[in-house]
């Protein structure tokens, strides 16, 4: 075994050799599974609940979580027991997720003010006012996953949102295999203010939150992570409510001037790699000596770790790093990822966020690691990942919020716009649509 060539830990490269944009490009690429087998197993449960509503949920939930009931009403977790489950944690674990959830308000309550949430208006010469008017959605569902990947701060991330837009009803489904609850996922629910919680997931619990049963009510937009099966079930069921998101698996990308302590940069790196499997962390500097340094910190620190099996994968097939030429070149790298999260570990960090365009969020300065702003820091850890920070946002209010169009024509306006209209619709062969508008016309 001693002589077995030791397995280098994490992939080192350099962004001046020749075929670095293809490595790069294989180490990013990531196939969301859109497993056929998966699918049509999701299609058939969907079918399955809209027909057949609460029957359905009972027999998926049945067979595939072993928890048994004889009706849905059954499943809902009342607050008596959700405050019962606050109540059990210990004083400390409570206080810091009050802290949390208090954090996380006052950010998107900021965000809120920040974000058009008033909706505009503007009054022209002819007296016509045009606008716009923000209403928050009627109902929102929360997808909770179960075990090994139930986090209780993303329950906080997901439902204090849609509470600050003003969502009048968040109904929470966290599928709960054997009858067996997370009292501290239950915990966050009642801080966040959940209205209703179901112990029911995957498809089906998709498919009652898209089509309603007769316990379960329908809402109008679907939100938070979850396994395969869920990611397929949210995908067809768009268009019949909102989704938030195909989230993938987690990334960090950090950028250091090489002189951080190693150590803290080592396990940044670990933090994302723990997630899972699949998760992706990256390190570019443009110091070699440094990223030995940070090597001889994985190896020194990876033990210890008691996820260190699942870190050990996640650095072996996603992570690197990464020698770059500079620290502009590590900004155009980093651009060209585009990162779920992105520490910036140097001198003067905004200098270097200011040329970054592409990251759902920006951790500066040495201080910043990215979990604090998994946990508490204030903004939303739901991010776009797997390079869709090039075009969508993180998780925010304005997700829980609509727009309506606000049209007041006044009487003289409708003259100017009436001719306007009527020579439009005769060219586009729609008599009632130039009548509608000839007919406000004064003759
Ligand atoms: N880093 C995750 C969020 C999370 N971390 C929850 C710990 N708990 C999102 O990418
Ligand atoms: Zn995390």
């Amino acid at each position: 075994l001693n002589s077995l060539p030791k397995r280098q830990l994490i992939a080192r490269l350099d962004a001046s050799q020749e075929n670095f944009s293809e490595h790069l490009a294989s180490l990013l690429a990531f196939e969301a599974s859109e497993d056929e087998a998966i699918d049509s197993t999701v299609a058939q449960i969907l079918a399955d609940v809209k027909k057949r509503g609460d029957a359905a949920v009972l027999e998926t939930t049945n067979r595939f979580d072993r928890l048994s009931a004889n009706s849905v009403t059954d499943l809902e977790i009342g607050q008596a027991e959700l405050q019962a489950a606050l109540a059990s944690l210990t004083p400390e674990r409570r206080q810091a997720l009050e802290m949390a959830a208090q954090r996380v308000r006052a950010y998107h309550e900021v965000q809120k003010n920040e974000c058009g949430s008033a909706g505009f208006s503007y009054t022209e010469a002819d007296g016509t006012v045009l606008g716009q008017k923000v209403t928050p959605l009627d109902r929102v569902g929360i997808y909770v996953p179960g075990g090994k990947a139930a986090y209780p701060s993303s329950v906080l991330m997901n439902a204090i949102p849609a509470k600050v837009a003003g969502v009048a009803e968040i109904i929470m489904v966290v599928p709960t295999p054997d009858g067996i609850k997370n009292p501290l996922v239950l915990a966050a629910a009642a801080i966040a203010g959940v209205d209703r919680v179901f112990t029911i997931g995957g498809a089906q619990a998709v498919a009652a939150l898209a089509y309603g049963t007769a316990t379960i009510p329908q809402v109008d937009k679907i939100v938070g992570p979850g396994n395969a099966y869920v990611a397929a079930a949210k995908r067809r069921v768009f268009g019949t409510v909102g989704i938030d998101m195909i989230a993938g698996p987690s990334e960090i990308l950090v950028i250091c001037d090489g002189t951080t302590d190693p150590d803290w940069i080592a396990m940044d790196l670990f933090s994302q790699a723990e997630h899972d499997e699949l998760a992706q962390s990256i390190l570019l500097c443009p110091d070699a000596a440094y990223l030995d340094a940070v090597s001889a910190s994985i190896e020194k620190l990876l033990g210890d770790m008691p996820r260190h099996e699942i870190i050990r994968t996640s650095l072996a097939n996603r992570g690197a790093l990464i020698k770059v030429l500079d620290m502009q070149q590590a900004c155009d790298i980093a651009n060209s990822i585009a990162a779920e999260h992105l520490e910036i570990s140097t001198e003067n960090p905004q200098h270097w966020a200011d040329r970054i365009r592409h990251a759902g969020a920006m951790f500066l300065g040495r201080f910043s690691s990215e979990a604090l702003g998994d946990y508490c820091a204030g903004p939303n850890h739901v991010l776009p990942t797997s390079r869709t920070a090039r075009f969508s946002s993180p998780l925010g209010v304005y997700d829980f919020q609509k727009r309506s169009s606000m049209i007041f024509v006044s009487e003289q306006g409708a003259q100017s716009l009436g001719k306007v209209a009527a020579e439009l619709a005769y060219g586009e062969g729609l008599q009632a649509h130039a009548r509608s508008a000839e007919y406000r016309l004064k003759s």
